[in-house]
């Protein structure tokens, strides 16, 4: 019965000795106790993946198709089980080469009526060419874009499918932009600004509530590949540091340290750079960036080869923790 008592006795003594020396050290140590007492739903990956599978088995998600059409309608169903409220924007917008698409962003609404919101954002669309395909007879093929598009929108599914089980302090906005890879064809000669992007520069113009607000967003693109490595991307470093340091610490802390690295990427122009420029909200990108391919990006980025083959439960698990973990400490 004593020898029970002894060790709590030790811990005692340590934990009052500690704290002359440094004042600090309780209150910190509270601190991690209650990181882990707060109780963070655990991420699933193998339904991340699944979602990712479903939206690829409509085929490429190319807006103006009979396939787009119909994801988007089965997007807007998977969003709507979770979010409390489901806004779809639908619109006309011009892309690069002049072609009409219709297009429709998706967003779930949870706990609409917290001010303190975090905004999570993907594109759900995927291209309308393999412009970067090792076989020049697929230079205009449309792409599954299981990575490209699909894993950040797998990954969300899943994020919302778990907040609607365990509500956080925070309010959540999950938005599925549209239209975002249909920028300009790397041999076209049109020269056209802002062809990428496209529904997340509409939304940043026209949010789904006139004076909407969050205090930081995420954006996820390209979260699902194996040995995938996330850069600091410029854009977020320029518009959001705080919030690149904040996921990036926590992502070391889970132990994917060798994924988020402490490095600079490059500027990429993509839906977070018009919801920074035009909607101040600051937004990162959470981008698989790669140094050692032409474009900078994972290699099979806007090639056929972007497919379910590429899709690695390890990488969007390192992902779905990450943001998670994020989520439940605000
Ligand atoms: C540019 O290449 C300018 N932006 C890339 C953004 C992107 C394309 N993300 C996914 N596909
Ligand atoms: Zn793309």
């Amino acid at each position: 019965m004593i020898r029970n008592h002894i060790p709590y006795l030790l811990m005692f003594l340590m934990l009052s000795c500690s704290s002359t020396v440094d004042p600090d050290r309780n209150r910190r140590e509270t601190e991690a106790e209650q990181a882990k007492t707060v109780s963070i739903p655990v991420f699933n990956p193998d339904s991340a993946y699944f979602f990712i599978e479903q939206q690829v088995a409509f085929g490429p998600r190319v807006p103006n198709s009979e396939a787009h059409r119909q994801a988007g309608l089965w997007l807007a169903g998977q969003l709507d089980r979770f979010a409390d409220t489901l806004y779809i924007q639908q619109t006309r917008v011009r892309a690069y080469d002049g072609t009409v698409l219709n297009i429709k962003n998706i967003i779930g609404a949870f706990q609409p009526e917290n001010r303190r919101r975090i905004l999570l954002c993907a594109h759900w669309d995927s291209r309308p060419y393999a412009d970067y395909d090792p076989d020049p007879e697929k230079h205009y093929t449309p792409i599954d874009g299981a990575n490209d598009g699909a894993s950040g929108v797998g990954v969300l599914l899943e994020v919302a499918r778990l907040i609607s089980k365990r509500v956080p302090n925070t309010g959540i906005d999950i938005i599925f932009f549209d239209a975002e890879d249909y920028g300009r064809h790397r041999f076209s000669d049109l020269q056209e600004e802002d062809s990428w992007a496209l529904g997340a520069q509409y939304w940043a113009r026209n949010p789904h509530r006139s004076d909407y607000d969050a205090r930081f967003g995420i954006l996820l693109d390209m979260v699902g590949a194996s040995g995938a490595t996330f850069r600091r991307e410029s854009y977020s470093m320029l518009y959001a540091p705080n919030v690149v340091r904040k996921v990036w610490d926590t992502a070391r802390q889970l132990g994917y340290g060798h994924m988020f690295l402490n490095t600079d990427g490059s500027f990429i122009v993509d839906d977070h750079y018009y919801v920074n420029r035009i909607r101040n909200i600051p937004t990162i990108n959470i981008i698989h960036q790669d140094d050692s391919t032409p474009h900078g990006f994972f290699p099979e980025w806007h090639t056929t080869g972007d497919n379910m083959d590429v899709i690695d439960h390890y990488t969007l698990k390192a992902v779905g923790e990450t943001i998670m973990r994020v989520i439940y400490k605000e």
